[in-house]
């Protein structure tokens, strides 16, 4: 019997549990608690103070976990690849077993080769193994070599030596644990190979999809400073990774990671709602053909929207900077490839409820979540819309210019203006053989960013124009504080530098004056109330309330999501601040009533 994708997560984890003495954790947020890092691009990242010795290991120190992976921003990244190849995804589940201080190569190895062989019952002559060949800084993994060869018996010619390129892995951000691994792959057969040369198509010398890597057993024993020094961590561990999407395609037996059943509804879903056909097939270089290159937007589509759903489950809303940019480059990257395939209406949130349909037993936060995922694409595709049109056609005006370099300031007009980022426009620039001058386009970035500082250092606000257009629609604020820390209001504008604008987005700060407010002003010198607004949305962190002509204005920074004229907020008061303002106030009162009785 074919195992589900869903059956294979949970083997796994019996496997380990049960068989081997793990402790099953869930899996950690796609926010990881790291600051080095954009996105929790591995299992291991939630262990990652345990591997340095900052937090004690977990009893038993061995633990089993399916960890949400996002591989689409920064060092980490796979997103070039997706569709492109059978096996790439921007998000994907990784199966990991961890030790901590506890079992080393001599028990993680024949664990491994057992579970794959035995367990999920791969053939063993289709199987390959690598492992580190050593260089200058850190020796050959020897003792690997002799465990697979020796123990559990893989011919040695079967045993391929590859450098630290293929098989020493991490730190997942610029510094942190890593160390030598060893892979397992699989050969799918010749029929998927890029080459019938063995000396072009193979282990080390072809990145394509005949021999598929779906095992790495990283045996985590050293740190890697700011400098790229290595040193050795107190503890010899082990970190396992194992794609889910790729062992389940390799069980299922089919073309690519698409067609399983972790995936080819929320394909089905984007080809009924483009009305083309997926046509399938081995796709053995890159994708030439026309529907081989349906093919691959319709696969790009399915698997962004997974991707999307899963983070904004997680809490990542869409913003210019950061994991919030992330999210808003594949939605639009999506958007895009939704384009080419004739769809010319918002149609990703619609895919929300497939990815929740398919993974929302395993992931309960998608179930809970859903109508704010939908809603929330359903916006950023909405944004997009508005400008996409108009900045293909500047784009492309932009490459039917002389030369192969397109001017960096002008890629970056289409950003700010259109809301291409870049990493679309340089995608799209290579599809047409061209590339953009980064050096221009950073400088223009730079310059941008420049102005909007020195801009903000100047915030002039009162006698502004929009103040006086909110006093003429809508009165004064009405004060709620002196009964209330809390309450509810609607924005009645979002200012920046004194002008109305229409979204505030993570990172700004901005001055935001809503219908009602429980935040306390002062008109003088003094610091008015802090706390925070938030709703699904958005959460908004309040500095300071000052008072103009009758109107609160509270200056906030925006810490997620994005924020909007007619937003519903929810407001809370920072009652210590609050505490100690009033204190402070009462005992100024009494001071100068003591000075007057004198
Ligand atoms: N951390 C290792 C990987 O991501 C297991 O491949």
């Amino acid at each position: 019997m074919t195992l589900s994708g869903a059956q294979v997560r949970d083997k796994f984890i019996s496997y380990f549990r049960d068989k081997r003495g793990h402790l099953h954790k869930p899996s950690s947020s796609l926010i990881p608690d790291n600051p080095t890092l954009l996105l929790t691009s591995a299992g291991m990242v939630q262990f990652v103070p345990i591997f340095l010795g900052n937090a004690a290991p977990t009893n038993p120190p061995r633990v089993v976990t399916v960890q949400k992976c996002a591989r689409a921003g920064g060092k980490d990244s796979d997103i070039e690849n997706i569709g492109r190849t059978s096996r790439h995804h921007s998000f994907f589940e990784m199966l990991g077993n961890f030790s901590f201080g506890d079992y080393f190569k001599k028990e993680v190895i024949p664990w491994a080769w057992e579970y794959v062989t035995k367990d999920l019952g791969l053939e063993p002559e289709r199987l390959t193994v690598t492992i580190f060949m050593g260089d200058d800084e850190v020796p050959a993994d020897e003792e690997a070599f002799e465990i697979w060869n020796k123990t559990v018996g893989v011919p040695k010619e079967r045993i391929i030596r590859l450098s630290k390129k293929d098989n020493f892995w991490g730190p997942p951000g610029p510094t942190g644990p890593c160390g030598p691994c060893s892979e397992i792959y699989y050969d799918r057969g010749p029929e998927y190979g890029c080459n019938d040369d063995p000396e072009k198509c193979g282990i080390g010398k072809c990145e394509c999809d005949r021999y598929m890597e779906f095992w790495n057993l990283v045996f985590m024993e050293l740190f890697k400073d700011d400098a790229g020094k290595f040193t050795p961590l107190a503890n010899k561990n082990v970190d396992t990774g194992s794609g889910l999407e790729r062992v389940t395609l390799i069980l299922q037996k089919k073309n690519n990671t698409f067609e399983t059943d972790l995936f080819f509804p929320i394909l089905e879903e984007v080809s009924k709602i483009a009305g083309v056909e997926y046509t399938g097939g081995i796709v053995k270089n890159l994708p030439s053909t026309p529907s081989e290159k349906t093919d691959s937007y319709l696969k790009i589509i399915a698997d962004h929207a997974r991707a999307i759903t899963f983070l904004i489950a997680d809490g990542v809303r869409t913003s210019n900077i950061g994991r919030g940019y992330v999210l808003r480059f594949i939605t639009r990257r999506a958007a895009r490839f939704g384009r080419l395939l004739g769809i010319d209406k918002p149609f990703l949130h619609k895919l929300v409820a497939v990815v929740v349909g398919i993974y929302g037993e395993a992931y309960p936060e998608l179930k809970s979540a859903e109508a704010l995922i939908t809603q929330a694409i359903r916006e950023e595709e909405e944004r997009f819309a508005k400008t996409i049109d108009r900045g293909m056609a500047f784009l492309e005006d932009l490459l039917k210019e002389a030369g192969n370099i397109i001017d960096g300031a002008k890629a970056f007009n289409l950003y700010s203006t259109y809301g291409f980022p870049i990493e679309l426009t340089n995608e799209i620039a290579i599809e047409h053989e061209k590339s953009v001058d980064m050096d221009a386009y950073r400088k223009a970035k730079e310059e941008h960013a420049g102005v909007s500082a020195a801009d903000q250092f100047n915030v002039v606000i009162t006698g502004d124009e929009a103040i006086g257009g909110i006093l003429r629609e809508h009165g004064t604020t009405e004060f709620t504080g002196y009964d209330h820390l809390s309450g509810e209001g609607t924005v009645l504008a979002v200012l920046k530098n004194g002008k109305a604008i229409d979204e505030a987005q993570e990172g700004d700060e901005v001055d935001l004056i809503l219908n009602t407010t429980p935040f306390y002003a002062e008109s003088g010198g003094q610091l008015g109330d802090g706390g925070m607004f938030e709703n699904d949305e958005c959460r908004v962190l309040v500095i300071d309330t000052k008072k103009h002509e009758g109107l609160h204005v509270h200056r906030v920074r925006v810490q997620a999501g994005a924020l909007h004229p007619k937003d519903k907020l929810k407001a809370t008061v920072d009652s210590e601040k609050r505490l100690h303002t009033v204190l402070h106030h009462s005992s100024a009162h009494l001071f100068h009533a003591a000075v007057r009785r004198d």
